[in-house]
């Protein structure tokens, strides 16, 4: 596997989508299609962000890299699973900052194992309070990408609790993979590693509801 991740990796910093496009459909040939993004896609986009904080990769290699993967996992990524599970409301949204990919492969996972989920898209503190409460939510999935957009989360819980909504904060994300108790400081009610941990969380959550 860290052949095929140097590969790819080196497919998506020479802007080769051709070779990226092809090492992506040999793993989708032996793994499911959220497999192959977690166990190639995900490290290499890792890999690239720490060349890059090194100084061996420039921005415009990660943001294509960045933008060249998401296409890739919308093209796989199923849409939904026709089996709906009784589930507590529940939304997902970028909060602030400005990317796309975590929080597509959570909200497609979480589609796939059966939650039906709002996507927000991309809002900041104020429109994401609002929205959550009107929309009666019982749990929100916040995704961030930078420590700026993570240390916001707290205001929104604060928010949240001010307006005496009992919706159940989950965040994830890179700030919070670099530091664990990150999430317990801003007033989280969990934290998930991956996109497998939020179906998981969710799935808690609710028995702890009924
Ligand atoms: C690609 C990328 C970008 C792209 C984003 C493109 C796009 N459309 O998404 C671009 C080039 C735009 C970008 C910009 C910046 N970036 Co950047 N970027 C990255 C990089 C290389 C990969 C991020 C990524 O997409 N990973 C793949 C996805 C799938 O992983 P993920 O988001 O972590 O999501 C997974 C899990 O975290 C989890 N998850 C995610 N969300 C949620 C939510 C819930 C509820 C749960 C349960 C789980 C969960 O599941 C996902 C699937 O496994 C990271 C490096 C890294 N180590 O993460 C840096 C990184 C995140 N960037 C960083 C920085 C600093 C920036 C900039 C400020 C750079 C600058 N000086 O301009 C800007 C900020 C832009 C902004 N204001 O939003 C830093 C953040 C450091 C920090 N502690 O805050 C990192 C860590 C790089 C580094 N090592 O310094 N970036």
């Amino acid at each position: 596997m860290e052949t095929y991740i140097a590969q790819f990796r080196d497919a998506l910093e020479s802007l080769d989508r051709a070779q990226a496009d092809a090492l992506f459909q040999q793993a989708l040939q032996q793994y499911s299609p959220i497999a192959a993004v977690e166990k190639l896609v995900v490290p290499a986009l890792e890999q690239i962000g720490t060349a890059w904080h090194e100084g061996s990769v420039a921005l415009s290699q990660v943001y294509m890299s960045g933008r060249f993967c998401e296409a890739l996992v919308e093209r796989v990524l199923p849409a939904s699973d026709p089996d709906r599970k009784h589930q507590p409301r529940s939304a997902i949204v970028v909060l602030s900052d400005y990317h796309d990919l975590g929080k597509r492969i959570v909200y497609s996972v979480m589609r796939a194992s059966g939650f039906e989920v709002f996507d927000y898209g991309r809002l900041d503190v104020d429109e994401l309070v609002e929205r959550a409460v009107a929309d009666r939510l019982r749990v929100l999935l916040i995704s961030v990408l930078i420590l700026p957009s993570a240390l916001k989360v707290r205001e929104v819980c604060t928010q949240l609790k001010a307006r005496g909504a009992d919706i159940k904060v989950v965040v994830g994300g890179a700030p919070f993979l670099f530091d664990d108790q990150l999430w317990r400081e801003v007033g989280a009610d969990a934290m998930g590693k991956s996109a497998a941990d939020a179906v998981a969380i969710v799935e808690r959550l609710m028995g702890a509801m009924q």
